[in-house]
């Protein structure tokens, strides 16, 4: 954060669960996962510091957390903290990916959906520090209609923190792919809705397991302005243009203009792929 400050940063981006290791390779009953690696309370005396700073700085922050709820709900979360050390956004996984078996045949596990409840917050857009924030965590990025929602309530801004594992426990996923589609799934949706995509990840090894890292910003003409070149931790910064999207929302993906919903009811009417309709 300071060194971010230092380059002139405004906002800061950590990546999905960024407090703890990415628990969900590891099998372990639901009771254990929640006494190790949730967050009850937000802030809290261990990250009260981090809220502290950020107001000294006078920077904001997303970052990605495990979240108990008092309830007892567990999700997978992320929230804006503004320049005043203020929670002004909240965001809970809405796309869960993984299993919830054991899988002992795979090298590790990916037991988000063991782990946390589907969020039910919804894609929301927060006015903060004079931008319009979307937030998503990692396997939304990768779903179109993350960003549309986010975008048809007018977000300037997408941020985000992932955690992709180099290895795909599904199939023999060369590792270049994993990179690939990553930074396609950011470029086509910032293009296809005029906004920035600021995505954080964990890279290099974590646990002996390693991550694809690839941290990038993507401006709304679908264009990398930035991204990490290392496995080691980086601060990549760019002074994001928010007038540079107007040409796309004014023009090709003038929603008000040339969007068709009368024609887009199956994407929410049908979960999965279907038959054609009669
Ligand atoms: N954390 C997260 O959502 N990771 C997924 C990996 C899915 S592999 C089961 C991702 O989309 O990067």
């Amino acid at each position: 954060m300071r060194e971010a400050k230092g380059r002139g940063a405004e906002m800061v981006v950590y990546p999905e669960l960024a407090l703890t290791t990415f628990f969900p390779r590891y099998w372990m009953e639901e009771e254990e996962a929640q006494r190790r690696f949730f967050e009850t309370t937000m802030p809290n005396p261990q990250v009260q510091s981090l809220f502290d700073e950020a107001r000294k700085l006078g920077v904001g922050f997303y970052v990605g957390y495990a979240e108990l709820t008092p309830e007892g709900i567990p999700y997978n979360t992320a929230i804006i903290v503004d320049k005043s050390g203020k929670i002004a956004g909240k965001y809970r996984k809405i796309h869960l990916p993984g299993h919830t078996d054991h899988k002992t045949d795979a090298p590790f596990q990916h037991l988000e959906k063991k782990f946390f409840n589907v969020g039910d917050l919804g894609f929301r857009v927060f006015d903060t520090m004079d931008v319009k924030f979307g937030m998503c965590l990692c396997n939304d990025r990768r779903w179109p209609e993350t960003y549309r929602v986010m975008a048809l309530q007018s977000a300037e801004v997408v941020v985000l923190g992932y955690n992709t594992p180099s290895i795909n426990i599904y199939w023999n996923e060369p590792v270049h792919l994993r990179t690939t589609t990553h930074l396609v799934s950011l470029q086509a949706n910032a293009y296809q809705n005029g906004i920035w995509v600021a995505a954080a990840a964990k890279c290099g090894s974590e646990d002996g397991h390693h991550m694809i890292g690839s941290s990038a910003i993507v401006a709304p003409t679908g264009e990398i302005v930035a991204r990490t070149v290392s496995e080691e931790d980086e601060v990549i910064c760019v002074k994001a243009d928010l007038s540079l999207g107007e040409h796309f929302r004014e023009h090709v993906f003038n929603f008000a203009k040339h969007r068709r919903p009368e024609f887009y009811g199956l994407i929410v009417d049908r979960v999965g792929a279907g038959e054609p309709l009669a």
